[in-house]
């Protein structure tokens, strides 16, 4: 081809009647100011030109656009803007053809419908995921989405912001063809189809959409009860009805107000906090190291520990041996892990076809010296010291030269374990989070000796698990079990001081916890609680103030869920609050002398969040975490903190350090002991500095 004019990151090749417009951004082609920029002129010189009769936009690279470039979120915006650009692809008399490739997500995928059509190149996947990132689609989505499909689809897909794959995007109408091949030779024979008219085309706005006002009426209320913490969803409803009303243009400017609104939102700041959270954990100082290869790992324990973690790897296409003592705990573990591949199967994890295949994988045995040719080994057996010694000292015999050895413990001192063997560079932690072929937080615990490569491959196994890995340093329960143990203490404070359990579950939800904190203490089980009390009452200092009540609720049997009763009473159907416990809570007070006091549901969640914001500065401070955004991660993706809170040290800087100091000191009146002012906390309110910064610094 002739003619050739560069405009990077976009570039037009014209021939004859055909131009093709290259988006060349990498890694995953957002449109940023350059791209929009590059876009929009590219677009009207090809029309200035006169010559072509067809437009063809692909792009280079793994993926078609992948969206707005959210790193310009939160920044003035500059033009041009995208729908503007977008406008101007829709009202070219020039038919346009999209040729995509990879994902088309968000403004991607948007730019599609404002094409005269759209080509997916097998292995496709659309989507317009901008909810789950506090915005709306405010490219067009809104209004040309269900203009091509109707009304009910794109509102599911607008609404969950998941993603479709090409077949049914073709199905959907999204998609006017399914193609393969290069983007580039797919667009070269898109174009010859246009001029051939074999590739119709048409113009999005030009489609007329019947109104549904019991449809939409219907997901109003659905939100209104499953989301009523979310700005961004109840947006994206209106927008989709005002788009059965308006006519485009005023649609458009209908939805870019609505975009403007959700982008004044800290939920948008805090759900694009989390985006990054999860890619930027990744970053550790053993990155450039060459992990080590695992195909074939051994898991010890068939508990529902163990069993997650081999369901987990066997999703992830390794090979598993799972080592149990007695064959009945071996047969329980393998019904665990069957049941779980089944529940995989049935919630679409997992085809139906591989489901033998992947169970094949699994080798059960009841020796250790099976473990002789893994590649890596995490014992998941129960949590005391002597035994896990006991087992780290048989693998160091067993286990070939050069396998990682790790441990799942969720508080011991993994030094302690490594010397057990004489291949301390070998030994670390992966404390997986229950169910652990769900939860995706996996903590990377490093010790004193362990090697940079076995570090690296502890990382490399994460991402293979499509888990989110965290690097945590050795402690009393690493970053989230030590956070969770100091702040929980705070929900047991207030509780005898006047609040109930009730209330302050409630106050927690409405903050946007799935459940309270004594909801979750009676699912996970309110023995592992108390056994961990008991472990530490014998190091726990004289000025600690203690409370009993959890004691006394276990003493009874009564474990929670598991047990029927707990802090609430289980029946079939219903949870109520369990009585007896306040009678426990009434005799603690009366014999401690505590008058109860009345909270108001936000002082509940200033205390509780202050508890936690101040031992996760500690965890910061200390080392234990490399950041402050590792902390937001491990509570994103393992403790259920409110996503588009963005993680408890996000959440922090919407307070301000010198807002956290004060309430410190306040709360220190009634307890010094509890309520210590961390050192870096005080440093970062005199210096007026925020735990982003110290993101950026570190
Ligand atoms: C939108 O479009 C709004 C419009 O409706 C309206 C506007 C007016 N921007 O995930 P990866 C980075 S909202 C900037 O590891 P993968 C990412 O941080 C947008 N950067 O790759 C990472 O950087 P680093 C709607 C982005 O292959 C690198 O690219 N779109 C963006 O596993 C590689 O990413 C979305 O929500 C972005 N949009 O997955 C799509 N996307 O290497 C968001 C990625 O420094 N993106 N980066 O850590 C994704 O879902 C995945 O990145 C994708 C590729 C599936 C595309």
């Amino acid at each position: 081809m002739t003619d050739s004019t560069k405009a990077a990151p976009v570039t037009i090749e014209a021939e004859g009647e055909v131009a093709l417009i290259r988006i060349d951004n990498p890694p995953v082609n957002a449109t940023s100011q350059a791209v929009r920029q590059a876009l929009k002129s590219s677009v009207e010189q090809v029309l200035a030109d006169r010559k072509a009769r067809v437009i063809v936009v692909y792009c280079a690279g793994r993926t078609f656009v992948a969206g707005a470039d959210i790193r310009e979120f939160g920044k003035p915006p500059q033009e041009p803007h995208l729908p503007d650009v977008y406008n101007v692809i829709e009202q070219s008399p020039v038919p346009v053809v999209a040729v995509m490739h990879g994902t088309a997500l968000g403004g991607g995928l948007e730019l599609g419908l404002a094409s005269h059509a759209r080509v997916g190149i097998e292995g496709l996947r659309v989507g317009l995921p901008e909810v789950t990132l506090g915005v709306l689609p405010g490219a067009g989505g809104t209004q040309r989405l269900p203009r091509l499909t109707g009304l009910k689809p794109a509102l599911d897909i607008i609404v969950s912001g998941r993603q479709v794959a090409a077949q049914e995007a073709l199905d959907l109408g999204i998609i006017d063809r399914l193609d393969s091949g290069d983007p580039r030779e797919v667009a070269v024979r898109m174009a010859a189809e246009v001029l051939g008219g074999t590739l119709p085309t048409r113009r999005t706005d030009q489609i007329d959409l019947a109104p549904d006002p019991d449809l939409i009426r219907a997901e109003a209320e659905r939100l209104a009860k499953t989301a009523p913490n979310l700005f961004a969803p109840h947006r994206c409803v209106e927008c989709v009805e005002a788009a059965t009303r308006l006519p485009m243009a005023e649609g458009l400017k209908f939805e870019r107000q609505k975009f403007r609104d959700c982008m004044d939102t800290p939920q948008r700041a805090g759900l694009i906090h989390a985006f990054f959270a999860e890619r930027a954990v990744a970053n550790v100082p053993e990155k450039s190291e060459t992990p080590r290869e695992v195909t074939k790992i051994g898991v010890i324990g068939g508990g529902t520990m163990g069993s997650g973690i081999a369901t987990s790897a066997l999703l992830a296409g390794l090979e598993v041996t799972l080592i149990e003592v007695q064959q009945d705990g071996l047969d329980r573990g393998i019904s665990t892990i069957t049941g779980n591949i089944d529940g995989a199967v049935k919630r679409g994890k997992l085809k139906a076809n591989k489901r033998d295949q992947t169970l094949g994988r699994l080798t059960p045995s009841l020796e250790m010296e099976s473990l002789a040719d893994a590649d890596l080994v995490i014992e998941a057996v129960f949590e005391d010291m002597g035994v896990k010694k006991d087992i780290f000292g048989k693998l160091d015999g067993i286990c070939k030269q050069g396998a990682v050895l790790a441990s799942n413990t969720s508080y011991l001192d993994v030094n302690e374990i490594a010397q057990a063997t004489s291949r301390p560079e070998d030994v670390l932690g992966l404390h997986f989070f229950s169910p652990a072929h769900v939860m995706r937080l996996l903590e990377v615990v490093v010790a004193d000796k362990t090697a940079p490569e076995v570090v690296a491959t502890g990382f490399a196994l994460g991402k293979k698990l499509k888990k989110v890995a965290v690097r945590a340093g050795v402690c009393d329960g690493f970053i989230g079990n030590r956070i969770l143990a100091h702040y929980r203490k705070s929900a047991d404070y207030m509780m005898l001081d006047g609040a109930s359990p009730q209330q302050i579950d409630a106050a927690l939800e409405e903050f946007g916890f799935a459940m309270g904190p004594f909801k979750v203490g009676d699912l996970a089980g309110l023995d592992i609680g108390w056994a961990s009390r008991k472990r530490k009452a014998p190091t726990r200092p004289a000025e600690e103030r203690y409370v009993e009540v959890s004691d006394r609720v276990c003493e009874q049997g009564w474990y929670g869920r598991k047990t029927g009763k707990g802090f609430y009473v289980y029946e079939v159907k219903e949870i109520s609050p369990n009585p007896e416990v306040e009678k426990f809570i009434e005799a603690e007070r009366e014999e401690k002398g505590i008058t109860p006091r009345s909270f108001t549901d936000q002082e509940i969640i200033d205390r509780y969040m202050t508890a936690m914001i101040a031992e996760a500065t500690r965890v910061v401070e200390d080392g234990t975490a490399l950041r402050p955004v590792d902390v937001d991660a491990v509570f994103l993706f393992g403790y259920g903190f409110p996503r588009f809170r963005g993680g408890p040290l996000h959440y922090a800087d919407r307070i301000g350090a010198a807002e956290l100091v004060k309430r410190i000191e306040t709360y220190a009146q009634e307890d010094a002991h509890y309520w210590q002012v961390p050192e870096l906390l005080r440093q970062m309110a005199q210096d007026g500095r925020t735990f982003d910064d110290l993101n950026k610094e570190r």
